[in-house]
């Protein structure tokens, strides 16, 4: 592969003499040219600026002196010719546009100075060569010399040969994963009292091999969140899902990306998408056999605007949502009683049957929408409203929390069993005209 980068600072690329690009030089898998602009002036000054068209700080660039350089290089080459011009405005050096260029046969980086190169040149030779301007990032440099050393560093890498440990290449950041790299660490074993994460030294490689995914989650959430929305789902198995799940992304079912979520308490303007979700999940829960006129009635007096707006506005209800890639995924209802009292008598509150030392609290709704099951969201939803509920009777010492679940929903049952609670009696629920046997499940809200 052939580089040929013109400046008026050929010195510059003398540090490309070192490391690995240097050895990958004198291996000749590299051949790189620096030139000098000022060999293509005539002038005794040897000019190869002057001040721009419509005034201005600054000069510009000439590109007759620039079209004899870059005509040079280009006849020196063949094949693929790309033509890279570094400018705080160009596009983002990425490492996909270094893989790319890794492919050309030749590069010419054409830099520039002072206020930049005439405009005129990336318009000619985008006819006859590929025309790239690119930019490091968002700060601005005095040339472009820095910027081609980096673009010649990164796309020589990539050259078979140039780094000795293909491996290394596939593992570091910005290739497949598309997540930064985990930190890394090497002996002593203790250095001013920081240690070495043990299970790096642990030997079991499974445990290890988790623990860098999940520090590239981390960095990657903390440092580069665009990053985290632009992943990939297929490449996330569920224990990614799950941590990214506590790092605040879900990734819904047949969902192309993760998306940002978060647990709040409900507020009037998600009243719309609630009662679209809610009658979107409540029919999940019942019974197959549950006729549709006995769920509509539900729905009706239950999970109606009206009834949203009523829970919204009465203090006793908690109504928590779970919004995901802006749109509510879940939602909880409880029900707070007076002082320390029982909530949800008429529901077949376990009174008497709990022990408790503070309020007995219903947990009327918990429902998340289908493609967020499996996710993480149900157990952060469910965390986050008994967070909520723990604090709205912090004055009590036991508090309890009670729910009831229809007996044929094991799916349920068992989400809830993991959240802690146990089953404590059961109940005759009715959902329309029709009964139904719930299974009454009950916790401490506080666990010590
Ligand atoms: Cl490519 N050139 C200059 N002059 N400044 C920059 C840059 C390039 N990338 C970031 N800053």
């Amino acid at each position: 592969m052939r580089f040929d980068l013109i400046s008026v600072f050929p010195e510059f690329f003398d540090v490309l003499k070192l490391s690995l690009v240097g050895k990958a030089r004198e291996h000749g898998l590299l051949d790189i040219h620096a030139h000098n602009l000022r060999d293509w002036t005539t002038d005794p000054h040897r000019t190869v600026d002057d001040t721009p068209a419509g005034g201005g700080a600054g000069m510009v660039m000439r590109p007759d002196i620039w079209g004899k350089a870059i005509d040079t290089a280009l006849r020196a080459g063949s094949g693929r010719q790309v033509l890279a011009i570094p400018t705080p405005s160009g596009t983002p050096l990425t490492q996909r546009a270094c893989e790319d260029l890794s492919h050309a046969d030749q590069v010419i980086v054409a830099c520039g100075r002072y206020e930049g190169i005439d405009a005129r040149v990336a318009q000619h030779y985008a006819g006859q060569a590929e025309v790239f301007e690119f930019s490091l990032g968002d700060y601005v440099l005095n040339g472009g010399e820095i910027a081609a050393v980096a673009l010649v560093e990164a796309v020589g890498r990539l050259i078979p040969g140039v780094v000795g440990n293909a491996q290394s290449l596939v593992e570091e950041s910005f290739s497949e994963a598309g997540l930064l790299e985990y930190p890394v660490y090497t002996r002593p074993e203790e250095w001013r009292g920081l240690t070495i994460p043990s299970v790096l030294t642990s030997g079991d490689h499974g445990a290890a091999r988790r623990w860098r995914r999940d520090r590239a989650l981390d960095r990657t959430v903390e440092r580069r969140p665009e990053m985290i929305a632009a992943l990939d789902a297929a490449t996330l198995d569920k224990k990614d899902r799950r941590y990214l799940a506590s790092l605040g992304y879900l990734v819904p079912k047949s969902a192309p990306h993760p998306e940002r979520a978060e647990v709040r308490p409900a507020s009037a303007s998600d009243v719309p998408a609630l009662v679209a979700l809610a009658a979107r999940t409540f029919p999940d829960a019942c019974p197959p056999a549950m006729s549709p006129a006995s769920i509509a009635a539900f729905i009706n007096e239950h999970l109606s605007e009206r009834a949203f707006a009523e829970y919204l506005a009465d203090p006793h209800w908690v109504t928590t949502v779970l919004i995901s890639g802006g749109r509510p995924a879940g939602y909880t209802l409880a029900l707070l009683p007076e002082g320390n009292g029982v909530a949800g008598a008429e529901d077949g509150a376990p009174d008497g049957v709990v022990e408790r030392d503070g309020p007995l609290v219903e947990l009327s709704k918990v429902y998340v929408d289908r493609a967020y099951r499996g996710t993480g969201a149900t157990a952060w939803l469910m965390d986050a409203t008994l967070a909520r509920l723990d604090e709205a009777t912090s004055d009590y010492p036991r508090p309890v929390v009670w729910l009831g679940t229809n007996a044929g929903n094991r799916r349920a049952q068992h989400a809830y069993r993991k959240a802690g609670f146990e089953k404590v009696t059961t109940r005759e629920f009715l959902v329309g005209e029709e009964r139904n046997s719930d299974v009454v499940m009950a916790r401490p809200l506080r666990v010590a």
